[in-house]
């Protein structure tokens, strides 16, 4: 059997909002989300995260759970709103307590923290006053970013600035999907680069303040894009639908420019003066991994250019098995996706810091037998370790997610956890995909 690296981290990953509850315990402030979900018609299935999994109550007994199923690493994201309830100034020390109680939970275990910044829970003050449309905000956020590593430096050794910059800034201030449901191609280009300017200005700092043995990167979610068939139309749509979820956001940290082929379909369509001199130099700083969080990829042939279709590609349906997003799944573009990003941006520490699938899940006898979602996990893994055969410096997989979990815009209706939650009860139990990690990531550890 081929085996992944002994250091290879076989992580779980969860966000704040997600899974904490807790929503308006200890002085956290209102953020986007709280907001968000009391919107009618904002979540499918009516639902929000008020209590979510209630981890702010269970965290020991998670922690435990985690170490069970033999996890080495565990990724989590701390909630701006529950640290700074007004996103600047006052820092709320309940919070910080929560984060340092889980912190010190984990290292007990040892269980190695990997902390997110940000998972999308911008204190609600800051969107009053413009939210990711308002620059400040990114240097508001450089400023919490600062004070959460002085806290947790020396506990935590890896920390990622933002989460997905794409899906917070397309479905939250493009599509209007997402908290704070703004909507337009000016307002996601205009969010999406204060994201990235926040993380270039986060990244500086921390790395100024930091000692060798902490790891600072970015998580994007990416995909790979095929030509749905041979007609050039949609090789050009394919390389298209690259530029707007990818190398928008690739391009600037890693080269410092924005593609030049995006730049000019965007400015044919809007003002592009939220970029001012020196914002891609600093939004270039070298980082020392990068997550990528990868789930499905696309099949796409051209459509025409529409204000919700900037860039005019579009997937076409395809025969693959898929999952209940209806995402289908696509191993292999894993495979070329870890390939690209190293032959494209140069071979450098890659983590696999989200992946994996809903399904229909139902306890039955006491089990959830989810035998899709091991198969799913199964391929990806595969996947990821034929890349690291073939070059790329691929040094942990982190599933998502470790609990089923409030979906976003879906609710609590998509569960994509190996651990299932009883929503009313808050019982944990793990799936079958839950265990069948947990005799694989034990079969990897060799002992001498
Ligand atoms: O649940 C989300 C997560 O918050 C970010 N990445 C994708 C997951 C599944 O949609």
């Amino acid at each position: 059997m081929q085996l992944f690296p002994q250091s290879f981290h076989w992580g779980a990953a969860t966000s704040s909002y997600q899974i904490e509850g807790a929503a308006f315990a200890d002085g956290k402030g209102k953020c986007i989300w709280d907001t968000f979900v009391e919107q009618d018609g904002a979540i499918q299935d009516g639902t929000d995260g008020r209590v979510a999994c209630d981890h702010y109550t269970y965290y020991r007994d998670d922690v435990k759970l985690l170490k069970e199923l033999n996890f080495s690493h565990y990724r989590f994201s701390v909630n701006w709103a529950r640290i700074m309830p007004d996103g600047k100034d006052r820092v709320n020390e309940a919070g910080l307590d929560f984060y340092k109680r889980l912190i010190n939970t984990l290292n007990e275990q040892h269980i190695t923290p990997m902390l997110t910044l940000y998972h999308w829970e911008l204190p609600q003050q800051l969107e009053d006053e413009g939210g990711w449309l308002n620059r400040d905000t990114a240097y508001y956020f450089a400023e919490y970013a600062e004070r959460v590593f002085r806290e947790f430096s020396a506990e935590v050794p890896y920390w990622i600035t933002q989460n997905e910059p794409w899906v917070a800034s397309r479905l939250g201030y493009g599509e209007g999907v997402h908290a704070p449901g703004k909507k337009g191609l000016n307002h996601f280009l205009t969010a999406a680069h204060h994201l990235l300017l926040s993380h270039g200005l986060a990244t500086e700092r921390l790395r100024a303040m930091k000692q060798t043995e902490q790891q600072t990167g970015i998580a994007l979610n990416l995909s790979s894009h095929y030509p749905a068939d041979d007609r050039l139309s949609s090789q050009e749509a394919a390389t298209r639908a690259d530029g707007f979820l990818n190398r928008w956001f690739l391009d600037p940290v890693y080269k410092g420019t924005y593609p030049k082929d995006m730049l000019t379909i965007y400015e044919k369509q809007t003002d592009l003066s939220f970029l001012q001199q020196g914002d891609l130099e600093q939004i270039q700083q070298p980082i020392d991994f990068l997550g990528i969080n990868y789930y499905s990829s696309d099949f796409v042939e051209s459509s025409p250019v529409t204000t919700e279709n900037p860039t005019g590609s579009k997937p076409v349906q395809t025969s693959l098995p898929k999952t209940a997003m209806e995402w289908d799944v696509y191993p292999d573009g894993l495979y070329d996706l870890l390939v690209r990003v190293t032959n494209d941006y140069g071979k450098q520490p890659l983590y696999v810091s989200e992946n994996g699938a809903a399904y229909r899940d139902e306890v039955v006898g006491g089990e959830v037998n989810d035998e899709q979602r091991a198969d799913y996990l199964d391929q990806h893994l595969q996947s990821c370790l034929r890349a690291i055969q073939s070059g790329v410096d691929l040094r942990g997989y982190y599933v998502w997610s470790f609990l089923d979990n409030f979906e976003w815009a879906y609710g609590l209706s998509k569960r994509f956890g190996v651990v299932h939650i009883d929503f009313t009860t808050l019982k944990r139990t793990p799936k079958q995909s839950a265990y069948w990690l947990q005799a694989f990531i034990a079969s990897q550890r060799v002992h001498s």
